[in-house]
């Protein structure tokens, strides 16, 4: 019943994550660091979390998008969930001691503040970000379509009406600027990329990916299976779901990144965007049940 749902198994607007964001630090300041690391094109701020535990040096780091698309709330409510349910299970629970002791993980809840913002107040389905073009009266751009790798061929268009625009020139916009050059000048630390998306159950990976990477997203697959009796699909973007060029993931891997995915949460479409938050609790169980399975292979313990 809705009285005895958590704060976590609801949707937030933006103002409200704000706010957590801030809430999330102040209550943790051991463990939780706030870098702003850019500013959207309406100039809301970008705020990615840093949960460390030690200073050791060379520490290796995981990195988490959510809500590069405006209208996949799962997608930052996940977010939200990952950081709650680490700060609370840290030296409870074993997987996530293990991991937290071992790398550092970098949170971006909302990517796409502009977009998000407009979904709550004047368009359910929004994807894009909300950036004036100088050619169209049409609105926003696809940050998944706007990194620098296969930019705007074909699974994007240059048509800016379109929901898959590519925008002007690789980077454009300063939501995914923000993201590449943060994980630029931090590349040498982060070893694993991770982006949430709705919907579809999937675990994505790039199309040139190793077998490692393979058997990874296998077993998430797997564990998911065993522990909630769940269908997610896995393997290759372009082979899986269909060809998306300029996506972060993609990016991210050229750029040495060596684990990159892509997951796409529940469901499988009877609710598609508008997943209920009565499901809210078993959708980000599942991704953190993938999202350990994957930390845990790597190769920095
Ligand atoms: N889906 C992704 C998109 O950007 C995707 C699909 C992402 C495919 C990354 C391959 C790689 O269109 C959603 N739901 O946004
Ligand atoms: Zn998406």
């Amino acid at each position: 019943p809705r009285s005895s749902s958590t704060f976590y198994e609801r949707y937030h607007s933006l103002d409200d994550i704000y706010h957590w964001i801030n809430r999330t630090q102040q209550e943790n300041p051991n463990m939780v660091k706030t870098i702003l690391i850019g500013s959207s094109y309406e100039k809301r701020p970008l705020y990615v979390l840093k949960l460390s535990i030690n200073n050791r040096p060379n520490k290796k780091a995981m990195w988490i998008d959510c809500g590069i698309h405006a209208r996949e709330w799962i997608s930052p409510a996940f977010c939200l969930w990952f950081v709650q349910n680490s700060l609370s299970f840290y030296k409870l629970n074993q997987d996530i001691t293990r991991i937290l002791d071992n790398m550092d993980v970098y949170i971006l809840p909302v990517m796409n503040p502009d977009g998000y913002h407009y979904t709550w107040t004047t368009n359910r389905m929004w994807r894009k970000n909300r950036s004036v073009s100088k050619s169209s009266n049409c609105i926003g751009v696809d940050l998944n379509r706007n990194f620098d790798a296969n930019w705007c061929t074909e699974g994007a268009s240059d048509e800016p009406c379109t929901e898959i625009y590519c925008g002007a020139f690789p980077e454009s916009e300063p939501e995914s600027q923000a993201v590449a050059n943060f994980l630029r000048s931090h590349k040498d630390s982060v070893q694993f990329y991770l982006s949430i998306h709705s919907y579809s159950q999937m675990l994505l990976f790039p199309y040139s990916c190793t077998l490692d990477e393979l058997e990874m997203a296998q077993e998430a697959a797997q564990a998911i299976r065993r522990y909630y009796r769940n269908t997610y699909k896995y393997g290759s973007g372009a082979k899986t779901i269909y060809l998306a060029p300029g996506g972060s993931d993609d990016w991210a891997y050229n750029l040495g990144i060596k684990y990159s995915f892509t997951f796409e949460l529940q469901d499988r479409g009877r609710y598609g965007f508008l997943l209920p938050p009565s499901l809210i609790s078993r959708a980000c169980n599942e991704a953190l049940i993938a999202v350990k399975t994957i930390a845990l292979k790597l190769n920095v313990f």
